[in-house]
């Protein structure tokens, strides 16, 4: 919640309050941004984004938030990200801003984000009714090797995949937008907390990916560009390996399917270590968004430079 005209990251936004500031953006810089519609939640909201282009011409950059609902920190990082990329007078991360069109997607699943506010502050999945139970985890919906491991048939898990490879509508709608902007798309990156860590693929199987060890290493200069400022460490690797075997997740997708070779998963702070880990306090907000924004820098650097 905030005080009225307010907007900063001192606290957590209710869904609302993001979607208003997202279109005040629009507003604010007519030129640089644009807002997307990526598709509609199961309980009908928006699944609303924006677009940042300093330039034509450039390669685009996928981020979405939120994915999980308990995950506060995820679109709070994300819309923290957002406003650098706009107002940044740092001279690295303004160039960053403009040398990529940025599609941004802080809240994957907003119907979940509404109801981790109103209702059962540590809600997962998606809202859509089942038989006994309600939601998927719309990070094991998509359809790349859906369902083969790390991912539940029984609706009332935490980890249900779904009755069917994008049974969700917000992964349904999602998946066709990232589609549809084919071959723009060169980094696709999801936020979720918590652990302190960068995952890339893949998830369904222990084999390494083909580029895996130009991931491992990107993933190692922006870990160590993030731990610089407050000694934050993250740890990195591939899904499967550094945190558990898990098919359909958005990002495995993006690499496998779309084709998208820079593909990352942050989970943020805590560290694994810290009990009710999906709760942290607002005043992290700010130093988890600045450290990870030095991990970008890093991150595409690093990325260009292969
Ligand atoms: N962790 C992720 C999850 O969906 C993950 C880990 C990342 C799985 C990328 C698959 C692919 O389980 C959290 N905290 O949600
Ligand atoms: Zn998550």
């Amino acid at each position: 919640a905030r005080a009225r005209g307010i907007y900063d990251w001192t606290s957590y936004h209710t869904l609302d309050e993001n979607y208003e500031w997202l279109r005040s953006l629009a507003q604010q810089y007519p030129d640089k941004v644009e807002l997307i519609k990526a598709g509609s939640s199961y309980e009908g909201r928006d699944l609303l984004g924006i677009k940042i282009s300093f330039k034509s011409g450039n390669k685009g950059v996928f981020i979405e938030g939120g994915i999980h609902a308990r995950e506060w920190i995820s679109p709070a990082t994300v819309t923290y990200i957002t406003n650098q990329l706009l107002t940044s007078s740092d001279a690295e991360v303004r160039a960053l801003a403009e040398r990529y069109d940025w599609y941004i997607v802080p809240h994957v699943n907003p119907d979940g984000y509404v109801y981790t506010h109103n209702k059962e502050r540590l809600w997962r999945k998606t809202r859509s009714k089942g038989s006994s139970c309600y939601g998927a985890d719309a990070n094991r919906n998509w359809g790349f090797h859906w369902k083969e491991v790390g991912a539940s048939s029984s609706e009332c898990s935490e980890t249900y995949a779904g009755k069917s490879a994008f049974s969700e509508v917000e992964t349904q709608s999602l998946s066709k937008y990232i589609s549809s902007l084919k071959g723009k798309i060169s980094v696709y990156l999801a936020f979720h907390s918590f652990s302190q860590l960068m995952l890339f693929p893949y998830g369904h199987t222990s084999a390494k990916a083909p580029n895996h060890n130009d991931l491992n290493s990107i993933a190692d200069a922006a870990a160590t560009a993030l731990a610089k400022r407050y000694g934050t460490k993250y740890k990195y690797g591939n899904t499967y390996a550094a945190i558990y075997p898990a098919a359909g997740s958005s990002v495995d997708w993006a690499y496998g399917e779309v084709g998208i070779k820079v593909a990352y998963t942050y989970e943020l702070r805590p560290s694994s270590s810290s009990s009710n880990g999906f709760v942290l306090a607002a005043s992290q907000i700010i130093p988890t968004g600045q450290e990870t924004v030095d991990s970008l820098i890093a991150l595409f650097k690093a990325a260009e430079s292969k």
